[in-house]
C-alpha cells in the first residue's frame, strides 16, 4: 500500500532486529534493494538503560527501557544513523523506526544509559530529555487485569514509569522526537505499546508530525507511515478499532492462526476464507506478519525453529537470518509480482492440498498432507517454462528448482512429494530474483 511509502514495486518491510545502524546500510545495498525488499524496520533509536545481568551479559529489552531521547544505542549514534537512512532510502529501502514513548525504565540498581545519561529512578527524574514525577501517571501503578482500559493505559507495564501524554509536555517531547527521527529520513514509525497509551493522545501526538523529508527521496506533502503495536486475540476490552483512525495496527492473529494450520490442528482448505471472516482486522488498517522479536521467545507461532514450516540457514555468529533464506526472499519477490491481483483458482483436496493463483501474475500450492500432491492444476498464468522459487532459482537461463510447464489453457501438471524438504511451490511472472 502506498501508504508505507515505498517504492511503487515493493511491498515487504523486514525486521532487522538489534543490527547495528552501519550493518544495516550495509545490508540494504547488498541484500535487501537486489532482493525487492521495500524497507526495514529497525531496534528502537533512543539511549536507553544499561542492563547487565548476573553473569555480566546485556539484555536484548534494555532497548526497550527509555533513559533519554538522545540517538546513542548500541546500534550506533546519531552520525551511524544519518548514514543508515541515506544509503538504504538511496536504494529504494525505506527505515521505519520502533519508538517506546509509553515510559521510561523500571526501576534498576544501575542507572547509567548507553548515552552516558543518569535517572534518579526513585524520584522519577529523567535530566535528559528532562522529565519529573509530574509528567508520569500517579498515583502509581502496575497492570494487573488488561479487562480493566484505564488500568492498562494508566498502570505501568512491567514496572515501566508510565508517561501520561495527556500532558502537553510530555506530548511535546515526544513530537519533536519522532519530528528528529523524520528530520533524519525515516518513513515510518512503529509505535511500542501503543494499546498503553490513549488513543486520543496518540491522535494528538500524531496531528503535530511533519511531513516526510524530501531530502531523502520522499515526495513533497508524505505523512509517515504509522503502526501501532496494540496486540488482540479477541478476549480484551481494547480493539484495534479505536487506534485505526490514526494509523494502521499489528495483526497479531496472523501468526497464531497460521501457527495452528502449519502444526496440523486445522486443515489448510479453511484458508479459502483467509481474511475478515477469520476476525483478522481488514487488509487497509493491519500491518501483518507471522511472528515478532517477543511472540518468537514464546511457542505460540511460527518461527526458524520450525524451519520446514517457515524455512534453515544463518548469517553466523548465533544470528538467525531468516529474511536471507532463499524461502523467504523469494516469497517477497513473489508478492512484489502480484501486487494488485486477487485470489483466483482456488484448489483443494478437501484437507491439507491446496492450491491458489493471484490473478494471471502468481501461482502457489502447499502440501502438508502427508502424502504426494500430483495433480493437473490450473495456474491462471500464460503459458510458458516457470521455474519454482522455492526449490531454486532461475540461473541464466537454467533453473536450479523445480521446473513447471504452463500450457496454452493454463494448466500445469504439478507435483511436491509428502515430507519434501519445501511443503509448498511458487511460480510467477517477471523478475525473479
Ligand atoms: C519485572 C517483573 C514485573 C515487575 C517489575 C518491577 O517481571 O512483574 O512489575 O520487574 O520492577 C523487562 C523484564 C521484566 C521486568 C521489566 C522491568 O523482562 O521482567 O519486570 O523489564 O524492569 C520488552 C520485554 C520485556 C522487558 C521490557 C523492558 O518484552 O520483558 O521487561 O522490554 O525492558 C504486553 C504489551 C506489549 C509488549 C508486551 C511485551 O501490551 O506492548 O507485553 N510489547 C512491547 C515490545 C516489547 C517490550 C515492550 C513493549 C515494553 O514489543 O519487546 O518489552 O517496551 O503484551
Ligand atoms: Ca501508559
Amino acid at each position: 500500500h502506498d501508504r508505507t511509502n515505498q517504492l511503487p514495486d515493493r511491498s515487504t518491510i523486514v525486521h532487522l532486529f538489534e543490527w547495528k545502524w552501519r550493518d544495516i546500510a550495509d545490508e540494504c545495498e547488498r541484500f535487501l534493494a537486489p532482493k525487492g525488499f521495500g524497507g526495514v524496520q529497525i531496534s528502537p533509536t533512543s539511549e536507553n538503560l544499561i542492563i547487565h545481568l548476573p553473569d555480566g551479559s546485556r539484555t536484548w529489552y534494555e532497548r526497550y527501557q527509555v533513559m533519554s531521547y538522545k540517538l546513542k544505542t548500541r546500534s550506533g549514534d546519531r552520525e551511524d544513523f544519518l548514514n543508515m537512512t541515506r544509503r538504504c532510502n538511496q536504494v529504494g529501502v525505506r527505515v521505519y523506526a520502533d519508538v517506546v514513548v509509553n515510559h521510561m525504565t523500571g526501576d534498576h540498581p544501575s542507572n547509567i544509559g548507553t548515552g552516558g545519561s543518569t535517572a534518579d529512578f526513585k524520584k522519577y527524574s529523567y535530566p535528559a530529555v528532562p522529565f519529573n514525577q509530574s509528567h508520569f501517571h500517579h498515583p502509581f501503578c502496575i497492570i494487573n487485569d488488561y479487562n480493566n482500559a484505564a488500568e492498562v493505559r494508566n498502570c505501568q507495564l512491567l514496572g515501566l514509569k508510565d508517561l501520561n501524554q495527556t500532558v502537553p509536555y510530555v506530548r511535546q517531547k515526544i513530537v519533536r522526537f519522532f519530528n528528529k527521527l523524520i528530520k533524519l529520513g525515516v518513513a515510518g514509525i512503529r509505535v511500542d505499546a501503543a494499546k498503553h497509551m490513549w488513543p486520543t493522545d496518540l491522535g494528538a501526538i500524531y496531528s503535530r508530525l511533519h511531513n516526510l523529508n524530501t531530502a531523502f527521496g520522499f515526495r513533497p506533502n508524505t505523512k509517515p507511515y504509522i503502526y501501532q503495536e496494540v496486540i488482540y486475540y479477541g478476549n480484551e476490552p481494547i480493539k484495534p478499532q479505536e487506534y485505526t483512525d490514526y494509523g494502521d495496527v499489528t495483526e497479531f492473529k496472523v501468526g497464531s492462526e497460521l501457527k495452528n494450520v502449519f502444526r496440523g490442528h486445522n486443515a489448510l482448505k479453511w484458508l479459502v476464507s483467509w481474511g475478515e471472516a477469520w476476525a483478522l482486522s481488514p487488509s487497509e488498517t493491519a500491518l501483518v506478519f507471522i511472528d515478532n522479536h517477543d511472540t518468537q521467545r514464546g511457542n505460540d507461532v511460527l518461527t526458524y525453529k520450525e524451519s520446514r514450516a517457515y524455512k534453515d540457514d544463518t548469517c553466523g555468529n548465533g544470528w538467525v537470518c531468516e529474511h536471507r533464506w532463499r524461502q523467504i526472499y523469494q516469497m517477497v519477490a513473489f508478492r512484489n509480482a502480484v501486487r494488485g491481483t486477487f485470489i483466483q483458482n482456488w484448489w483443494d483436496n478437501g484437507n491439507n492440498q491446496i492450491a491458489f493463483s493471484r490473478g494471471k501474475k502468481g501461482f502457489i500450492v502447499f502440501n502438508v498432507e502427508g502424502r504426494d500432491l500430483d495433480q493437473r492444476l490450473q495456474t491462471g498464468l500464460p503459458p510458458g517454462e516457470y521455474c519454482d522459487v522455492i526449490t531454486g532459482k532461475k540461473e541464466g537461463n537454467t533453473c536450479t528448482g523445480t521446473k513447471v510447464t504452463v500450457s496454452n489453457d493454463g494448466t500445469a501438471h504439478i507435483r511436491v512429494p509428502a515430507h519434501a524438504e519445501d511443503m509448498h511451490l511458487a511460480i510467477h511472472v517477471g523478475k525473479e530474483s
